[in-house]
């Protein structure tokens, strides 16, 4: 993207535009008008808030901002700003209908493009004006992996359909997989369509460990379960075990115990938990007793982000942990074309430098670290993207899942959330530092 031409430039956020839209309306015309307005869970939005909100940012953003043009619909700006309402009350909003959503998203695009042929997109210009559009196309799938959360939740028969990820190689991987100790550079100052938060590059020392080959699978976190990991105090931490008495967690979320085996929900279908696959939909407490129990502990961010970037052989961090390459579809498991994690082993031609696979793709990972901004960072464009959440309230997640984009999902890439929260496409892989012996 840094290397491409004005028009290629143009050409390609015109593509991105059009391939994200296309992947918003498959999500919303997947259902009828009625289960759009419907809220499926306190825990989201109805469908078409979200449809509207894309639009609204949309039109904040590009229409306004970049283009300069007066509003279309200022009367709706109020409440499609997420700060404004919390989910659970979006439905009492006088929200536009479905077809009136699709009609607003329609119109703000129209405009988008126009502005798209026209804006300058040169000079000291080109990173914010491009910068903007390269967001709005993030915001967006970041809103289509939310509404695949919503459709996750949703009762009733499938409406979504995908074909099933590839069968894994049979070859037999080392459980674990060491990465040396010493510096590296972390976050990045050059990725064109990076957040503020990724940004700047900075250089952190992070001593030698040992991180999980692939991520924690089903099969793994029935062991802990059996084990009576659930009802054990030891392993899990104060703030842990407190909500875990309190909200009952006994299994991961969408899971039903059936006789002596476990069934799960998936968009619809109901079927036997998979072994081999990555365990997903657990909270960060849940990750973190496991790995208590299992005489390990969740990875730091550093630790992550240095298991899949950093290149021993040259010192440099790359942009994914398979080199610099954009991802393709042997790389990694995103884009909801699969609607599942694949089995645990899957991608090789995905594999870090260090061994570990499936670090993009598949599950969001929790780590060990709170949401924090690096040194030096600076807001942009808005406190609102990253700023107002930094604290010790949400746990930082990495590397994407089966539902995330390409274009919202790199090497840098940071999500956060509540560490109770269980709705959203997130597992877990443990770590553990190197001890002397083992080198550094
Ligand atoms: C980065 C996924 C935590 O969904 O709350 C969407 C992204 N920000 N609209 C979220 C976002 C504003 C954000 N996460
Ligand atoms: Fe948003």
């Amino acid at each position: 993207l840094a290397n491409l031409g004005i028009e290629d430039l143009r050409a390609h956020v015109a593509a991105e535009l059009a391939r994200t839209r296309r992947r918003s309306t498959q999500l919303t015309d997947a259902v009828d008008d009625d289960d759009l307005i419907r809220q499926h869970s306190p825990l989201m939005s109805p469908l078409v808030w979200d449809l509207a909100h894309i639009g609204s940012q949309e039109e904040l953003w590009l229409v306004r901002d970049v283009g300069g043009a007066p509003a279309i619909r200022p009367d709706i700006d109020d409440l499609y700003d997420a700060f404004q309402h919390p989910r659970a009350d979006r439905p009492q909003l006088p929200l536009l209908g479905p077809a009136e959503a699709r009609d607003y998203v329609d119109t703000v695009r129209d405009k988008v493009f126009d502005l798209l042929d026209r804006v300058p997109l040169e000079g000291r210009r080109l990173v914010a004006q491009a910068f903007a559009f390269g967001m709005i196309v993030q915001h967006e799938q970041q809103h289509d992996e939310t509404m695949l959360a919503t459709h996750q939740l949703r009762k009733g028969p499938p409406a979504l359909t995908a074909e099933s990820p590839p069968p894994p190689p049979s070859e037999v991987l080392p459980p674990e997989v060491h990465v040396p100790g010493g510096p590296f550079v972390m976050g990045t100052s050059t990725e064109p369509w990076a957040l503020d938060n990724e940004r700047p590059a900075h250089e952190v020392h992070v001593p030698g460990f040992f991180i999980d080959t692939t991520p924690v699978t089903n099969g793994q976190f029935l062991a802990f379960i059996d084990a009576g990991g659930y009802d054990d105090p030891r392993w899990w931490s104060e703030v842990g075990w407190a909500h875990r008495q309190r909200a009952d967690l006994r299994a991961p979320l969408f899971w039903r115990r059936d006789g002596d085996h476990w069934l799960r929900r998936r968009f619809g279908h109901v079927e036997p938990v998979p072994p081999h696959e990555p365990v997903v939909h657990v909270s960060f407490y849940e990750a973190e007793a496991y790995a208590a129990w299992a005489g390990r502990r969740l990875p730091t961010e550093q630790e992550w982000e240095k298991a899949a970037r950093f290149d021993p052989g040259n010192g440099r961090s790359r942009r994914y942990p398979w080199g610099d390459a954009d991802p393709t579809p042997e790389h990694a498991n995103l884009g909801q074309r699969h609607l599942q994690p694949a089995p645990a082993g899957s991608y090789p031609a995905g594999a870090a430098p260090c061994g570990a696979r499936q670090l993009i793709g598949d599950v969001w990972e929790w780590t060990a670290s709170d949401f924090r901004p690096y040194p030096g960072f600076s807001a942009f464009p808005y406190r609102e993207y990253s700023e107002v959440f930094f604290g010790p309230d949400y746990k930082v997640l990495r590397g994407g899942s089966f539902g995330t984009d390409r274009a919202a999902c790199r090497g840098t890439f940071r999500n956060w959330d509540f560490p109770i929260r269980r709705q959203i496409f997130a597992g877990f892989r443990c770590a553990r530092t190197a001890r002397d012996e083992e080198g550094d």
